[in-house]
């Protein structure tokens, strides 16, 4: 058994939650926050057999976006009287960021 942890943007995540479910996969969402751009994503992970991993990053792949953005760097230590002028950086967020688990053991009670 595979566990599929996939951290996604905010606005695939449910819907991304709803095809999975409908292909039949069990899934759960918990609210995460990227280390650089400090923004709400998602965390999706899926507990699936090994042979139905390749479909659930399929699923993942056909419904996740990248998208572009621009976050401001930050500022640099200065000395007094110094002026920092931020220059927006154009960086590309995922599509989803997946990461694949060995499960050494699941129960279901
Ligand atoms: P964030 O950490 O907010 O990162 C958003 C985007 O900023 C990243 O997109 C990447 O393009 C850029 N970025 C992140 N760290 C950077 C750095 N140290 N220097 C330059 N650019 C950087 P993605 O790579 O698509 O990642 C989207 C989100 O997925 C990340 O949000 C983070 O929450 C997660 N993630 C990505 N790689 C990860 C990893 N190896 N381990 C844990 N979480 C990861
Ligand atoms: P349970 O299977 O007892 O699952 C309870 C909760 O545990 C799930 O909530 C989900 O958050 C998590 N979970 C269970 N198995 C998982 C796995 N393999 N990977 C990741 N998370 C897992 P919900 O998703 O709200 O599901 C509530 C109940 O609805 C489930 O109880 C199950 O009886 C049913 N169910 C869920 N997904 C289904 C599906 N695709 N088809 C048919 N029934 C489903």
């Amino acid at each position: 058994m595979k566990l599929v942890m996939s951290i996604v943007n905010s606005d695939d995540a449910g819907h991304l939650v709803g095809i999975l479910t409908e292909a039949g996969f069990r899934a759960t969402t918990i609210s995460t926050t990227g280390g650089f751009l400090r923004q709400g994503n998602a965390t999706i992970f899926v507990g699936t057999e090994d042979e139905k991993v390749d479909e659930v990053l399929a699923l993942i792949r056909e419904n996740c976006h990248m998208r572009r953005q621009f976050v401001n760097p930050l500022p640099p230590v200065m000395e007094p009287g110094e002026m920092y002028m931020p220059t927006p950086v154009e960086v590309q967020v995922g599509g989803a960021t997946v990461f694949v688990l060995d499960v050494a053991q699941f129960e279901h009670f």
